[in-house]
């Protein structure tokens, strides 16, 4: 009996290595991309359309639609630079699209920016219905998550 249960106790400790060792290196206390067991994501959010938004001290970004978004597919344009002002665009880039006040109704799911010779990241943006609207975007360096930022709107 005692034995089984120092067994178990063993078994959970090994599991607990096993979990923290699967970490990958980058991804440290510090990293925005570590979201603790059982908690959503936070998405911050972003300063007014053309504004710069600080990605930590390395990079900053600029966002913008095409348009005014109405009723249709509006193009939602991202502009990434260094902490010198250079355009650069070697971060991934993920949008999804929902009404907050729907949650999941009109989810897009998470789609990739597309980038154009120019170096722009694009998402087309889907709105199918009048409302609040907003997208979540995920930045991300060799897969690890280092930003969370949210753009809300009214349609
Ligand atoms: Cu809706």
């Amino acid at each position: 009996m005692r034995s089984t249960r120092i067994l178990a106790a063993i078994a959970v400790c090994l599991a607990v290595a096993a979990a923290l060792a699967a970490q990958p290196a980058a991804s440290c206390c510090k990293s925005p991309g570590l979201v603790p067991e059982g908690q959503e994501p936070a998405f911050q959010d972003l300063p007014k359309a053309g504004k710069k938004c600080w990605i930590g001290e390395v990079n900053y970004f600029t966002w913008e639609f095409d348009k005014t978004p109405k009723m249709g597919t509006s193009i939602l344009i991202v502009k990434l630079y260094d902490k010198d002002g250079k355009r650069v665009s070697d971060l991934a880039i993920a949008g999804r699209s929902d009404m907050p006040s729907m949650r999941g109704a009109h989810d897009s799911g998470q789609v990739a920016f597309k980038t154009n010779k120019a170096g722009d990241y694009l998402l087309p943006v889907s709105i199918v219905m009048p409302g609040d609207w907003e997208v979540l975007l995920t930045f991300t360096r060799n897969g690890i998550v280092i930003f969370r930022g949210r753009i809300a709107f009214y349609v």
